[in-house]
């Protein structure tokens, strides 16, 4: 008995939606097939010329890797012409780039097409992180209002991890399923549906080296997490990538804690809305955890542009209770955090 592809397990939660005509699965399935494609050149890459970077810096204010470069055209000649989008939203592009007729479809998709590239040349696991909404004004042109939502009017999510091997994760609201690239026949084969996240946090991931810059109500919590260690046993571990797509893998898998709060050299927070903490966060609630900015969850964040930076904590629900304690505690505005 073979594993289910991705395919036919889209297809499957397509026909308990009576009604859905198969576009959000089609649109599925064509960023799988960019995944793929990206996935092969990320694991050519230390044999042909697309390591390094390219020296031009992006509307970030990073520096462009030449793999960024190629995920990003992958994903504007794949999923822009499935067939299926009218707007794509890219943490690389400067502006909303329309997709035009004969390609036009109801959806607009927003992603990283390579998360955590500064990464690339040393090998650690980078991804392509989606969140996907469905056009919202009749208006045949592609409004400020079609795109400038909430996250919580995703209709899916998810992110390709090119690690020690390929993953597809997703969720289009009916749990969160994890399938892995076979790279002998090129397809994704379930490997876990219906992922939740362990009950216990187990990691603490969060990079120590912004202390200086940090919030008081950060040393707080962090201080309350390490708390748990004892002489008698070693509760939470710290791990830290540097790669947001594969810290999050990881403690989706484990149990833990991201964040990544604001600061005195970010004071809006580093990572980008639409194409990191949006996507995460829906992922991260269907599994039974929780993401916020430390005042509010990040799926009610109503962004004021298309590159809105926010912060973000998101894992464990109990945990990021906590941090949104730790905040409202030096606001004032809380009981004191426990
Ligand atoms: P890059 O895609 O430019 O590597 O940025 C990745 C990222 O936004 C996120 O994936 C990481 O968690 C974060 O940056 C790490 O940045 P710091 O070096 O500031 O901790």
């Amino acid at each position: 008995m073979h594993g289910m592809t991705l395919t036919q397990h889209i297809r499957a939660a397509q026909l308990t939606h009576p009604g859905a005509k198969g576009e959000l699965s089609s649109l599925l399935t064509q960023i799988g097939v960019a995944g793929k494609i990206i996935s092969s050149k990320v694991n050519m890459a230390g044999l042909v010329d697309v390591l390094g970077s390219t020296g031009v810096v992006n509307v970030q204010g990073e520096v462009v890797q030449k793999l960024d470069e190629v995920a990003e055209e992958t994903v504007q000649d794949i999923v822009g012409r499935s067939g299926h989008v009218c707007a794509l939203l890219s943490e690389e592009r400067k502006s909303v780039l329309e997709i035009p007729a004969p390609y036009r479809g109801d959806y607009i998709v927003a992603y990283d097409p390579l998360d955590g590239s500064s990464n690339i040349d040393a090998n650690v696991s980078i991804g392509t992180i989606f969140g996907i909404f469905h056009k919202k004004s009749l208006d045949p042109e592609v409004t400020r209002a079609d795109w400038m939502r909430p996250g919580r009017e995703m209709v899916a999510a998810g992110y390709i991890l090119y690690g020690s091997s390929t993953v597809f994760v997703y969720t289009a609201g009916d749990g969160v399923h994890c399938f892995t690239l076979d790279p002998g026949v090129g397809e994704y084969i379930l490997s876990m549906e219906n992922l939740r996240l362990d009950g216990r946090c187990k990691v603490l991931s969060v990079n120590h080296c912004n202390g200086p810059y940090w919030e008081p109500w950060v040393h707080d919590f962090v201080g309350q997490i390490l708390a748990r260690n004892d002489d008698e046993k070693r509760r939470v571990s710290g791990r830290h990538i540097g790669s947001l797509v594969a810290d999050f893998h990881r403690n989706l898998m484990y149990g833990g804690v991201y964040l990544y709060p604001t600061d005195s050299r970010q004071p809006k927070g580093k990572l980008r809305l639409f194409y990191e903490a949006n996507p995460l966060a829906m992922l991260v609630e269907e599994a039974g955890g929780a993401a916020s900015d430390g005042r509010q969850r990040i799926l009610d964040v109503m962004p004021d542009e298309l590159h809105h930076r926010t912060a973000l904590i998101v894992g464990n629900k109990t945990e990021v209770e906590l941090a949104e304690a730790c905040v409202a505690k030096y606001e004032g505005k809380g009981p004191a955090a426990p």
